[in-house]
């Protein structure tokens, strides 16, 4: 796939997006960039989300959500009453922002490269461009068009800003083009996104943030162990957007599979896994069923489930203590009142 540059009318400065299946060579302003192309990425794709449904248990990346339907709904789930990480970290943000810009910017220096890890809407970094003052901001997300949107918007309200996207899966490996970031940055990865990667993966993750952000920082939103009660309300809405959410999964197989998946024969499951210290969707077959999809099938039987996401959950001990396995040091943490989401800054 080749990287495309982005020349938007009437602007002094243009976004520049780098689409990226792996790591190329980032050559400045308007320039070409070698990318190492993936032949197919569907194909990869399908062949990724037919090995899930084949193993035992089955189960399906959560990557399966974020089609255009799964995003806007993931968006509903952020208003809902029950789903408090969204507003519990805003409002973080909106009482100790200024410290905590402050205190990343004694990590990193003056003008760091800011880095938005699944950046999407780039709101919430966007927020941070008066008081962290960046020299460039870098969006990668691996929803193309939607970061290319909000980078179009954005460089209009900040014409002098180097802006910079980078279309990627950073699931499997955070790499961006080299020179992309030069100096110092503040690798910034809000939302509790890091709850979505098993600890050994999120290690890695946090690892090869370390890497990027290179004698800078991390600032990482996380949420934090509460009752079960709680959580399991979070991902079991009384409306039900989260079981929409759940099951739009079948959706999406059954267009990247050519699968017939009939989502009214599986039911939406939310479960707090103590002993993992993660919540965990599952969709779970309402009675013995066949599924087929080009080249595979599969039987169900009746309560057998595909494991959708897990959503871990730490405690600022626990996190801090990754961050520190990661390399990071001097690290601070800043929590609402309640101590339901956690803040995390960690010198790189
Ligand atoms: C994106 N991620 C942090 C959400 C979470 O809470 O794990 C995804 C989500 N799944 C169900 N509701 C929200």
């Amino acid at each position: 796939m080749l990287p495309t540059t982005l020349t938007p009318p009437m602007q002094m400065n243009a976004p520049r997006l780098l689409q990226l299946h792996n790591a190329g060579t980032y050559a400045g302003n308007n320039a070409d960039t070698d990318t190492d192309p993936d032949p197919d990425p569907d194909a990869a794709l399908a062949a990724e989300a037919a090995a899930g449904l084949l193993a035992k248990p089955a189960f399906a990346s959560p990557k399966f959500f974020y089609d255009t339907l799964g995003s806007r709904l993931f968006e509903a789930i952020t208003a809902l009453e029950e789903y408090y990480p969204t507003r519990t970290e805003n409002a973080i943000f909106a009482s100790h922002g200024a410290a905590i810009a402050r205190a990343a910017l004694a990590r990193t220096g003056a003008a760091p490269v800011l880095v938005d890890l699944g950046a999407g809407s780039c709101a919430k970094a966007s927020r941070l461009f008066g008081t962290v003052r960046p020299r460039r901001y870098v969006a990668v997300d691996i929803a193309v068009e939607f970061v290319t949107q909000a980078l179009q918007h954005l460089q209009r309200e900040n014409p002098e800003l180097d802006l910079v996207g980078v279309g990627q899966d950073f699931s499997e490996r955070l790499q961006l083009p080299a020179g992309v970031v030069d100096g110092p940055a503040l690798v910034f990865y809000p939302g509790s996104s890091i709850g979505n990667f098993a600890p050994d993966d999120a290690l890695r993750l946090l690892r090869e943030a370390r890497e990027l952000a290179a004698g800078g920082a991390l600032l990482v939103g996380v949420d934090l162990i509460k009752p079960r009660a709680l959580l399991e309300a979070a991902y079991d809405d009384a409306l039900g957007v989260t079981a929409a959410f759940n099951l739009n999964v079948l959706r999406h197989l059954n267009r990247l599979l050519g699968a017939d998946f009939a989502p009214r024969d599986w039911r939406h499951v939310a479960l707090f896994n103590a002993e993992a210290s993660r919540v965990e969707m599952h969709l779970e077959a309402k009675s013995d069923l066949q599924v087929r999809w080009t080249g595979g099938e599969r039987s169900f039987s009746a309560g057998e489930r595909i494991h959708t996401e897990s959503s871990h959950k730490w405690t600022p001990a626990s996190f801090s203590a990754l961050l520190r396995d990661a390399g990071c040091h001097d690290i601070q943490h800043w929590q609402d009142e309640r101590g339901w989401f956690g803040v995390f800054l960690a010198a790189a």
